[in-house]
C-alpha cells in the first residue's frame, strides 16, 4: 500500500514527499464537467454515492497521486440542520433562511448524523471497496467558525460583517451556535473515519478574517474541542487543521494536538517548521496561480518549495488553497511529476 501519506503525517520515514491536491477532483478536469452535465444540482451529485465516488477517483485515475480525498461539501451539514441550501451556477452557495437570531439557532435541526449523512459514508465505503489499498482515502468537514459564516451571512462574503456583528454584539449566541456544530463536526468526522476515511482534515477558510484574540475563541477552540474528541475515539487517525491565512498562529494551532497543519502561500514553509519544530507535521503550501505558469516555472516553484522544508519527513506537498477552475490539467501533471522527481530524499533513520 502506498502509505506515504499517513507517514508523513506521522512524521515517520518516507522514500520522497507525499503530494495530494485540495479540489483535486472538480471543473478543471472535462471528466468532471462531463458528469455536471448531466447532474445539475451539485448537491445531488454529493448525495448519489456512485457518482461521489467516481468523481473522487477521476483525478487518481490521471494522476499518480498520494491520497484521495471523498468528493463531498463543507455545507453537508448546515443542509442536515434543516438549512434550505442552493448552489447558484457562478455564485456559489446560498441558504434561503441565514440564521439572524439566537432563536433561529434554536429552531435548527440536531440532526442523526450517521443517518441523515449517511449518504457521505455510502460514498466513502465504496471509494474504500474501489482503491482496495492504493492510496488513502481523506475525509473532510468545514471548522464550526467557516460553516457558521455561511449559515449566518447566507453565502459566500467578502467582509463578514453579519457575523462579525454578531460576534462583537452578542457572541453568547453566536458560541451556542458554535458549540452545536462543533459537536455535529466530531461526530461528522468521527462516523467518516468509522466508514473507512484513514486521515481527516477541518477546513477552516475563513479563520484568517479574525482577529487574534477572537480567532483563538471563535475558531482555535471549537477545532482543539473537535481534535480532542476524535483523538479520544480514533487515537490513531491523523488531523489535518488548515487555517487559510492563518500563518501567523502556527504555534496555538499546533498546541491543538492535531497532526499537521495547512498552510497557504502567504507563509514560508521553511520558517513555519521551524516555528513548529516536530510537534506536527506541514501541508501545502504553492500557489494555486502557479498552475498557469510554463512547466519551467512550476518545476522550478516545486523546488523553492522542497528546499524550504528541507531534508527529513513532515511534509505533506499540496496547493496553498483549491485547484482554480480554469487550469489547465497538464500542468497538475507537471506538479505531480516534479514532486516525485525532486523529493526523492535519503530516509531518515527509524526512530
Ligand atoms: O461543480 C461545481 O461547480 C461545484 C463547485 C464545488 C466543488 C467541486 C463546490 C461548491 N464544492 C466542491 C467540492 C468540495 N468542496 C470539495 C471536494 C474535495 C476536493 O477535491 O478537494 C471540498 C474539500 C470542498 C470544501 C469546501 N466547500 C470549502 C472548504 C475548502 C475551500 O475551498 O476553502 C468551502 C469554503 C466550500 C463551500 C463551497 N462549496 C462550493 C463552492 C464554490 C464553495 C466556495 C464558495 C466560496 O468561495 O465562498
Amino acid at each position: 500500500m502506498n502509505d506515504r501519506f499517513l507517514r508523513a503525517l506521522r512524521r515517520q520515514p518516507v522514500d520522497r514527499t507525499p503530494i495530494w491536491l485540495m479540489r483535486q477532483a472538480g471543473r478543471y478536469l472535462p471528466e468532471y464537467r462531463s458528469i455536471r452535465a448531466k447532474v445539475k444540482d451539485f448537491m445531488r451529485l454529493c448525495k448519489t454515492p456512485d457518482l461521489a465516488a467516481e468523481v473522487t477517483l477521476q483525478p487518481l485515475q490521471r494522476f499518480p497521486l498520494d491520497a484521495a480525498i471523498i468528493f463531498s461539501d463543507i455545507l453537508t451539514i448546515p443542509e442536515a440542520m434543516g438549512m434550505e441550501l442552493q448552489f447558484v451556477e457562478n455564485e456559489g452557495p446560498q441558504f434561503s433562511r441565514p440564521i439572524r437570531s439566537l432563536a433561529d439557532v434554536r429552531a435548527l435541526i440536531i440532526p442523526d448524523i450517521q443517518e441523515k449523512l449517511d449518504y457521505v459514508m455510502a460514498a466513502i465505503r465504496l471509494v474504500r471497496q474501489e482503491l482496495k489499498h492504493r492510496t488513502p482515502l481523506i475525509g473532510f468537514s468545514g471548522s464550526p467558525w467557516t460553516l457558521a459564516t455561511y449559515m449566518i451571512e447566507g453565502g459566500s462574503s467578502k467582509t463578514f460583517s453579519v457575523i462579525k456583528k454578531w460576534l462583537f454584539s452578542e457572541p453568547s449566541g453566536l458560541h451556542t451556535l458554535l458549540n452545536l456544530l462543533a459537536q455535529l463536526v466530531a461526530e461528522y468526522l468521527s462516523a467518516q473515519i468509522t466508514a473507512g476515511a484513514q486521515a481527516v482534515m477541518v477546513f477552516d477558510t475563513w479563520g484568517g478574517v479574525l482577529t487574534p484574540q477572537e480567532y483563538a475563541a471563535f475558531s482555535l477552540h471549537y477545532m482543539t474541542q473537535i481534535v480532542s474528541t476524535l483523538k479520544a475515539q480514533h487515537a490513531d487517525v491523523p488531523i489535518i487543521l488548515f487555517t487559510k491565512n492563518g500563518g501567523q498562529w502556527l504555534e496555538i494551532i499546533a498546541q491543538s494536538g492535531c497532526d499537521a497543519i495547512g498552510i497557504d502561500w502567504t507563509t514560508n514553509l521553511g520558517q513555519a517548521r521551524s516555528r513548529v519544530g516536530h510537534a506536527v507535521a506541514l501541508q501545502g503550501n504553492m500557489d494555486p496561480a502557479v498552475l498557469y505558469a510554463p512547466a519551467e516555472r512550476i518545476e522550478r516553484e516545486v523546488q523553492a518549495i522542497l528546499s524550504s522544508y528541507g531534508q527529513g519527513t513532515g511534509h505533506i506537498f499540496n496547493l496553498g488553497h483549491g485547484v482554480q477552475l480554469d487550469t489547465p490539467p497538464e500542468n497538475v501533471a507537471v506538479l505531480v511529476e516534479a514532486v516525485h522527481h525532486l523529493s526523492h530524499q535519503v530516509p531518515e533513520p527509524m526512530e
